[in-house]
């Protein structure tokens, strides 16, 4: 496939696998506590960040570092799809995985009330999509609900058929879907039997991510992008990220054994099973996902890869598994003390930008909002950045799903 042309080669020499590095520091120059920060503080941040994507992109290198922002980009693939004067006046189409709680159901929201895209909600449970669809006001022309059950690869490849049967264009791909099991004492599985938290949250969207990628090249409309929900808790650079237990990939024994539990290992990093740690790592392979989609695709597709952290959205139904009093104290520990709390209607606004905003077009990056809600070019961990570990990632899941 064409699409197989790419950027491995050019590398940051910076960004090495070193187990030391993954470890936090206060007195770390980088640390980004409560995943905003001041406004000389971030400017910083975005410098440093646009630093390490530069180096990974010898197109970027050409242009000089420009702070994304305040950036529009009319990339090869915009030109080749909309040329001047034929500008794409369609409602955009964006499919949602997860779409039936929380963050997704909000960014879905707020996108289908802009009146300028059609949402596919790809959920595991129809009907409580649909009612929740309905239950926020969402308008019948403005969604369709899609059967996806991201914990089973014959459901992503079937939903993918549905979709391409359905003869609608594919623009934005949103992975939002993720589960938490904090208090499970043993691990459980998807249906291919990987530990279900990597294998929901990061395995079944890398496979769906894949294998949409040549549907959204074939579209037309002027920005296309892949977003990926990343999270400050996957982060090592961060307070939050360093709750114990932390997030940690190591060598990725446990994943490149299969992640099945009965003869290795369900943890990535080949340890005991943890569920909070579990659902961390998972975002930290949905984060280097991200970046290595852009540095094998955003040249040559002009596609744009995201991931975010949209805020802790202490309500959610992501911590429906956790104990009682857990879900009683989380939200007012999180408005009241450490200020990082938004509502899901801040949130979907902030995903929804993410996913239609001209001025987030940059492509490799994980934005980040301050507390006045203005978005920035965030720092990753050192072992969310690692660009070994992404193609390490990238290689191991594309096994694992089938694709290789
Ligand atoms: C992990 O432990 C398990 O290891 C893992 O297996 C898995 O189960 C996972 O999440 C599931 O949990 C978590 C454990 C480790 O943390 C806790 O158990 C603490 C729970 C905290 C939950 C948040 C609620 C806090 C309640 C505070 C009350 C707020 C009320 C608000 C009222 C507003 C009024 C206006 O965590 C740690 O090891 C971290 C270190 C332990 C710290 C323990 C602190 C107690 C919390 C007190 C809050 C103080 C906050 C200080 C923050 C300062 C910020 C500047
Ligand atoms: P919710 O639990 O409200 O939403 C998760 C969604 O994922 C639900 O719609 C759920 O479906 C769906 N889902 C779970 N398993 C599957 C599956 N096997 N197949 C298809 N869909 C599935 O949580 P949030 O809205 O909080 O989480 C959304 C994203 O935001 C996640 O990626 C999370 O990591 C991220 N995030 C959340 C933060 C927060 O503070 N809440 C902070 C940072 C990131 P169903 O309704 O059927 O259960
Ligand atoms: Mg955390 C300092 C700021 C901060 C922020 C922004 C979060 C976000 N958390 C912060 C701090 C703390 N948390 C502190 C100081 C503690 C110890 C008391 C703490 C604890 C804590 C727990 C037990 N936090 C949690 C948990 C969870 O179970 C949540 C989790 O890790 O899920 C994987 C969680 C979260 N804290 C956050 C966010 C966004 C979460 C949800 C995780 C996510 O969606 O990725």
């Amino acid at each position: 496939m064409a699409l197989q042309a790419h950027l491995g080669s050019i590398t940051a020499p910076t960004l090495s696998l070193h187990k030391k590095e993954a470890r936090w520091s206060p007195s770390t120059k980088e640390t980004v506590f409560f995943g905003t920060s001041v406004s000389d503080y971030q400017a910083a941040i975005s410098d440093l960040s646009s630093l390490i994507i530069i180096s990974n992109n010898r197109r970027a290198l050409k242009r000089g570092c420009v702070r994304a922002q305040t950036t529009m980009t009319t990339t090869p693939a915009i030109n080749r799809a909309a040329p001047e004067g034929k500008k794409t006046l369609r409602k955009g189409s964006v499919i949602i995985t997860g779409a039936s709680s929380g963050l997704g159901l909000a960014t879905a929201k707020a996108l289908a009330e802009s009146g300028k895209w059609h949402v596919v909600m790809a959920c595991r449970d129809f009907l409580k999509a649909e009612k929740a669809a309905r239950s926020v006001g969402m308008s019948r022309e403005n969604y369709t609900v899609m059967h996806l059950d991201l914990a089973s690869l014959d459901s992503v490849r079937q939903f993918v058929d549905n979709f391409k049967r359905s003869g609608r264009p594919l623009d934005v791909l949103v992975c939002n879907a993720a589960v938490y099991l904090p208090t499970a004492k043993e691990p459980t599985f998807t249906a291919e039997g990987f530990e279900l938290s990597v294998g929901t949250n990061h395995l079944g969207h890398f496979l769906l991510s894949r294998i949409l990628l040549e549907d959204m090249q074939k579209s037309d409309y002027p920005a296309k992008r892949l977003i990926i929900v990343g999270s400050i808790t996957g982060n090592t650079n961060t307070l939050a990220g360093n709750v114990p237990p932390k997030a940690y990939l190591g060598d990725l024994r446990g994943l490149s054994a299969g992640l099945n539990g009965t003869n290795t290992s369900p943890m990535i990093d080949g340890g005991d099973f943890d569920g909070a740690k579990a659902y961390k790592d998972s975002k930290v392979c949905n984060m280097l996902t991200m970046q290595e989609f852009h540095r094998r695709y955003h040249e040559e597709t002009g596609i744009t890869f995201n991931s975010l952290y949209p805020g802790c959205i202490a309500t959610t139904g992501l911590f429906r598994e956790h104990i009682p009093l857990f879900r009683l104290l989380f939200p007012p520990f999180q408005k009241y003390i450490t200020k990082g709390y938004v509502s899901e209607e801040e949130a979907g606004k902030r995903l929804a930008q993410v996913v239609s905003d001209p001025s987030l077009s940059k492509s490799g990056v994980y934005w980040s909002w301050n507390k006045d809600s203005a978005s920035f070019e965030n720092q990753l961990s050192q072992e969310a950045s690692d660009v070994e570990k992404a193609r390490k990632v990238w290689e191991l899941s594309e096994k694992l799903v089938g694709l290789a």
